[in-house]
């Protein structure tokens, strides 16, 4: 008797069947795979355009599918701008991390928001510059210790953990700001939700659309994935909740 197999998982087309540089536990591979089964289930992939900066988000073009740029330190949401406004029918994203888009790039990151440019970022906040070794980052938590806040960060000496999604929601030119997680399986879901709703306001015209996805990083909070998926539970998600803050 012939057996019928069920196929249940596959690989999205737009990811690259090829290995990540991620560290195992990171948080931005699990995001990769949901960006690309969303540019899947829109069927888009011919017509999307990726803009990476520099992090740990630098490599994406090696891991989707499509188009995409490399951008300078911070100015991804600058270089998605001209590429949307030249070319309106394509679906345009930024991918940038927390010292990216929080720090170096909050000019771009802001502004671009402000013009209600037709894009849409992927905003990765690790709490930590990833690439370079674990730094503090804008979004490093009080008393978080990193290599160049060893005794943990302070309010008076760092000020104070932005919040993007809170300061974006703000501005009239953006459409659809929430932030999400990928530290358990039914965040990771409602992630993929999140970024498959910025997707589509761009695709339906309502402006720019943001979401910012917590991320662990295990290689440089000095944890194990295990204990890094509870360090999000327990103190990044307290500072920064994870709802939708904006929706058209
Ligand atoms: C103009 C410029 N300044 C600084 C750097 C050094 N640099 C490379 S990656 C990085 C940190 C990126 O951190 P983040 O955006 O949080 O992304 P992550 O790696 O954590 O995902 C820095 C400061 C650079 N490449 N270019």
């Amino acid at each position: 008797m012939q057996m019928q197999l069920q196929k249940v998982f596959e690989r999205p087309r737009t990811l690259r069947p090829v290995a990540t540089h991620y560290c195992p536990g990171c948080g931005h591979g699990i995001v990769a795979r949901l960006i690309a089964e969303v540019i899947d289930e829109f069927g888009i992939r011919e017509k999307t355009v990726g803009v990476a900066p520099v992090g740990c988000s630098v490599l994406l073009y090696n891991y989707l599918d499509i188009d995409m740029y490399e951008a300078a330190h911070g100015r991804a949401p600058a270089v998605a701008t001209g590429c949307k406004r030249v070319h309106p029918d394509l679906v345009v994203f930024t991918y940038q991390g927390d010292g990216d888009f929080a720090s170096i790039g909050t000019a771009e990151a802001v502004h671009a928001a402000a013009r209600g440019e037709r894009i849409t970022t992927i905003f990765i906040n690790n709490a930590i510059y990833g690439m370079t070794g674990g730094q503090m980052a804008p979004t490093t938590l009080i008393g978080q210790k990193t290599t160049t806040s060893p005794y943990g960060r302070t309010a008076e000496q760092a000020g104070f953990p932005i919040r993007m999604a809170e300061l974006l929601a703000t501005l009239d030119g953006a459409s659809f700001i929430a932030r999400v997680s990928v530290h358990s399986p039914k965040n990771i879901i409602q992630a993929k939700g999140a970024i498959k709703k910025a997707f589509s306001v761009q695709m339906n015209q309502q402006g720019y659309s943001m979401v910012e996805v917590l991320s662990q990083c295990p290689t440089d909070w000095r944890m194990s994935p295990a204990e890094a998926v509870k360090w999000v539970e327990e103190k990044m998600i307290p500072y920064y909740p994870l709802k939708t803050l904006k929706a058209p």
